[in-house]
């Protein structure tokens, strides 16, 4: 089977590889097609962004399955921000360590003592036959008062999951010190992405 993902952001792409490597999954994007542009990602929430992404691709690969993947950080001292606006936070064509030290600033001015955050990801599936799923995931978690580790993409040297007692490996550690291995069995975007490889029964439910 083909899965066309509608990203141009290489670190969500490797995690699309890795959690369904092994499966009999295909996993294509965009740069493998000379004439497409990326659309513009004007919607207002999570959802709608997911569903330009994944129309846009649709266009060019009707009879596949296609994902349109929207995600972000929502900080609870900063009213839920970046939110939708986490890959352009401090500009549009900010690099990921520029938007991380756009967080860890406005945090000390707004909010220094409540680092509760959380990652989100919507995704929205589109199958050959033209209809659309909605999948999500939610990564609870603190933000860290440093950048750490070296793993992952974007806010992960910021973010701390919340751990249950049986993993005492993880505490205090952010994602970009964790192995990808580990982000990928927690991760927002693991959690929605495992539900539709469920529906397509490429994995067992749970
Ligand atoms: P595409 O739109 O091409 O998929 P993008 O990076 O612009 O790439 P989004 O618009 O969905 O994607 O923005 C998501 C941003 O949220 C991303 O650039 C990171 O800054 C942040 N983000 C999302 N998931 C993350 C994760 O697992 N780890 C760290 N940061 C993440």
């Amino acid at each position: 089977m083909e899965l066309w993902v509608a990203t141009s952001n290489k670190g969500k792409l490797a995690e699309f590889r890795a959690l369904l490597e092994g499966r009999g999954v295909e996993v294509h994007s965009p740069a493998e097609i000379s004439i497409y542009s990326s659309p513009l990602e004007n919607g207002d929430s999570f959802e709608a962004n997911a569903r330009i992404k994944a129309r846009a691709l649709k266009v060019f690969k009707p009879t596949e399955w296609v994902i349109g993947e929207d995600s972000g950080l929502e900080v609870a001292g900063l009213d839920g921000l970046p939110g939708i606006h986490s890959a352009r936070y401090a500009g549009e064509r900010a690099s990921d360590a520029e938007n991380v030290a756009k967080l860890l600033k406005m945090l000390k001015i707004r909010s220094p003592n409540n680092r509760a955050a959380r990652f989100r990801a919507v995704m929205v599936a589109l199958s050959p036959q033209g209809e659309e799923r909605i999948y999500q995931g939610v990564l609870n978690g603190q933000i860290a008062e440093q950048a750490r580790g070296q793993h992952g993409f974007g806010y992960d040297p910021i973010f701390i999951p919340e751990t249950t007692s049986d993993q005492p490996e993880m505490v205090n550690k952010t994602l970009a010190e964790l192995p990808p291995a580990i982000k990928n069995r927690l991760s927002h975007r693991a959690q929605a992405l495992r539900q539709w490889a469920e529906d397509q029964q490429i994995f067992e439910a749970r």
